[in-house]
């Protein structure tokens, strides 16, 4: 079923003649009410009459993660505070949080888009659907949580926290879908694993997202777990999750550009990106009511594709993400992805993707050393079994990413499980 067949099938002039619409009314909502935008579109001489459609829309400034710092909290804002029905933030390892607000329309637009999303990955009106992201001002929790009473689906709203109980309602409740990060879903695997009910769980797709993953993992998960995986994609700046999410191909991120317009620029320049290659993903809101960003930089790298997906929808779609420009790690003055090592080690098939990198400076040189979580097994048997796994991962690792790591194998579960999003490297260069 295609829950919203009339928008994921239109033809690209449609989509076009849409989008134009909706941007030349955006521009001239946030020119007359938002000062921040009013005063860098006067800078660039640009009035809102220069912008007829979406052709125009490189005349447009962007805007950055600091823009809404500097504004914090409700500086940003294009109505009365009045119509603000929510706000949610994010809190950011530095600086002040980014605060984001909705209006009634704009939580009635976001519910639609996770339905959306919940519909192409197969969930009805007869799933029961665990959300296992964070409630509360992430966006993740409430935003899943909206998207699967606006399908019809059954929510029940575990959170994270509490694990074993997770797997006790999954089972009793035969709980059918699960939202949550995917490095919390194989946790999840692994208890189901150790307490052996994975014939008793009637899971069949789980919807994953808030951080980056590998294709690999995501075979890992389905493997262990006997269900689809998808990968559902967003930020708070733009709405939250259920700006783009992949079909049941798995060929790439299906956008909702109805409503968030992708373009890829080059980090540096700032240029347009040709289609199919790798730049940073830029988004505008076309019918955010409460706070719309124009041409918001998200960091976030990846790539577009315009061509038709195999499931029929004419939507954009954009790569798994790599990751994002600033998560990329300069070891020795190689460009390093933590995706990568992921990658690299599931690869190879001998290890479970639990892998922690720890990044130092000594005598002026960077070295890189990672953690490995192996099976039991490996510790049981004869040293030299340790030894050589040690240099075949140390073997993949430099082929994946071009520089010698030193690799420390560690026991099952010796690495912190995350319940939201994981942290996978320690920068010691960083720490003051
Ligand atoms: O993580 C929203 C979300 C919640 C998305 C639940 C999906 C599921 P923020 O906390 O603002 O919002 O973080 C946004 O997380 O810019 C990406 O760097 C990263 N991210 C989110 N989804 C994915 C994904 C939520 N599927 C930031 N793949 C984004 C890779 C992702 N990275």
């Amino acid at each position: 079923m295609i829950w919203n067949e009339a928008r994921e099938c239109m033809s690209r002039d449609e989509m076009t003649a849409m989008q134009s619409a909706r941007l030349v009314k955006l521009v001239n909502r946030v020119y007359h009410n938002v000062e921040f935008y009013r005063k860098k579109m006067q800078y660039l001489g640009i009035e809102p009459g220069d912008i007829k459609g979406i052709e125009d829309i490189s005349k447009l400034p962007f805007t950055t993660k600091d823009d809404l710092r500097d504004n914090y909290p409700f500086g940003l804002l294009a109505v009365p505070h009045s119509e603000i029905v929510r706000v949610h933030a994010s809190s950011g390892t530095t600086g002040k949080a980014t605060v984001v607000s909705y209006t009634r329309k704009d939580i009635e637009v976001w519910q639609e888009c996770v339905a959306r999303v919940l519909a192409m990955c197969g969930v009805t009106r007869e799933d029961k659907v665990q959300i296992a992201y964070g409630y509360g001002l992430f966006t993740g929790g409430l935003g899943l949580h909206y998207g699967v009473e606006n399908l019809g689906a059954m929510a029940i709203p575990i959170s994270t926290g509490n694990t074993k109980r997770l797997v006790t309602l999954m089972k009793d409740f035969e709980v059918t879908a699960i939202a949550c990060t995917p490095s919390y879903l194989l946790h999840i695997a692994e208890m189901i694993q150790d307490e052996k009910i994975i014939d008793d769980i009637k899971l069949k797709v789980a919807i994953c997202g808030a951080e980056p993953w590998t294709e690999n993992m995501r075979n890992e998960i389905e493997k262990s777990l006997r269900i689809n995986a998808h990968d559902i994609y967003g930020l708070s700046e733009v709405v939250g999750p259920g700006v783009a999410a992949d079909c049941i191909h798995h060929k790439g991120l299906h956008v909702y550009e109805d409503h968030y317009y992708p373009e890829i620029v080059d980090a540096d320049t700032l240029k347009p990106i040709p289609e199919g290659e790798v730049g940073e993903l830029v988004f505008t809101t076309l019918t955010k009511e409460g706070m719309p960003l124009i041409r918001y930089r998200t960091k976030d790298l990846t790539s577009i594709n315009y061509s038709l997906c195999e499931c029929g929808r004419t939507l954009t779609r954009i790569s798994r993400f790599k990751g994002r420009s600033d998560d990329m790690l300069i070891i020795r003055g190689v460009n390093v992805f933590p995706s990568q090592i992921e990658a690299a080690l599931l690869e190879m098939g001998e290890t479970k993707p639990h892998y922690l990198m720890i990044v130092d400076r000594v005598n002026n040189l960077d070295t890189l050393e990672i953690l490995v979580e192996v099976e039991e097994k490996f510790f049981a048997d004869e040293i030299k079994e340790l030894e050589s796994l040690t240099k075949r991962i140390a073997h993949t690792i430099h082929n994946a990413i071009g520089i010698n790591a030193k690799v420390k194998l560690v026991e099952p579960k010796t690495l912190e499980r995350s319940m939201g999003k994981s942290k996978r490297v320690i920068d010691k260069r960083n720490i003051e």
